[in-house]
């Protein structure tokens, strides 16, 4: 099926015989394209063939040196119709979305710099690129080369493996002192790639991120003066000013108290009071895509007060067991809650 795609992809490029550089790069399981990398010469002409052989939808933007994050949040906002491509003078080429079985591919010329490929499907970006170097000098050793995708890393057994006191097993979770959260901050790994920061002190969560977990080396060799390291790219980061819970009416601030947490399978439910009412919070990674679950078990609740959710912040939320109530504000309908956070 691939060859005949393949051979009829290249009809028309026989007849348009400019390209210097034609070659085939394949989506593949896991969020990631099968070349870690890609070399051209300067000033060439090159076609990129993209074959999707996984069982999502992909596509594969080319973008100017360093544009990389700017074309993906960019695309965030653009809908499926336009392929999740936003019109940018940022954007070099890309592909329509390519559906499982298919094929696509683009033509472009590249001046000397270092370009990116990436899927600019929703929350793909983060994690699925490869750096295209225009450039007749020599690339550092692929094991050296900072601008891989962190699972390209990983899988070369290449990425340096940031300092931890013992061999992590995923889910993990650290107190530890990091960027954006008070000293109470509590950082989990669902799996070495998605992780979140949740604030013990203000029983909130702050931020999630993808692509690694967190670097602690210099804080331990600091005089406690120094912040553990997020690896990787936030994906979602909680609007400071606006606690998400509230008890009976939609804009009463609760007091909040820390209970603790339990662990279940290394992965910690969070106990803590908003007002007198005692929740439970528990998250788990989406599957399959960039996102997380936050599940509210209202464990007890003495006067029976209503509860909000004010869905503030970067990102996009779905509420479960939750009604719309306006502005942004979802009202719980029973004792159990959830809201699934996108990018
Ligand atoms: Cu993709």
């Amino acid at each position: 099926m691939y060859r005949t795609l393949l051979l009829l992809c290249l009809g028309p490029l026989w007849a348009w015989g400019q390209s210097d550089t034609t070659l085939v790069i394949k989506a593949i399981a896991g969020m990631q394209y099968d070349l870690p990398r890609i070399q051209v010469k300067p000033g060439s002409r090159v076609t990129l063939i993209l074959e999707n052989y996984d069982d999502m939808a992909h596509n594969l933007v080319v973008t100017r040196p360093g544009a990389r994050l700017t074309v993906v949040e960019q695309a965030l906002k653009v809908t499926a119709e336009k392929n999740y491509v936003p019109e940018s003078p940022l954007v070099v080429a890309s592909t329509k979305i390519v559906i499982p079985g298919a094929s696509e591919q683009v033509t472009f010329r590249v001046e000397e710099g270092t370009y990116s490929y990436v899927c600019t499907y929703p929350g793909h970006g983060f994690i699925m690129y490869g750096p295209l170097y225009a450039t007749s000098k020599p690339l550092p050793p692929l094991a050296k080369d900072p601008n891989l995708a962190p699972i390209v890393k990983e899988k070369l057994g290449a990425k340096k493996e940031p300092a931890h006191a013992f061999a992590l097993e995923y889910p993990a979770l650290y107190r530890t002192w990091v960027p954006g959260a008070s000293p109470a901050a509590i950082v989990v790994s669902f799996d070495g790639n998605s992780s979140y920061c949740w604030d013990a002190a203000q029983c909130r969560l702050r931020y999630a991120w993808t692509g690694g977990f967190v670097d602690n080396e210099e804080q331990w060799y600091s005089k406690g003066d120094k912040y553990s390291k997020i690896v990787g790219e936030t994906y979602w980061k909680e609007d400071s000013l606006n606690y998400p819970l509230r008890v009976g009416s939609p804009d009463h601030i609760p007091q909040v108290r820390f209970l603790g947490y339990k662990l279940k399978d290394r992965l910690p439910t969070f106990r803590y009071l908003i007002d007198d009412i005692e929740v439970h919070e528990t998250l788990t990674a989406l599957p399959g895509e960039i996102g997380l679950v936050r599940r509210f078990a209202v464990v007890r609740n003495p006067s029976s007060r209503k509860i909000y959710f004010h869905a503030s912040g970067k990102g996009s939320f779905v509420p479960t067991g939750a009604d719309p109530a306006g502005s942004g504000l979802f009202l719980a309908q029973s004792t159990t809650f959830s809201l699934a956070v996108r990018p």
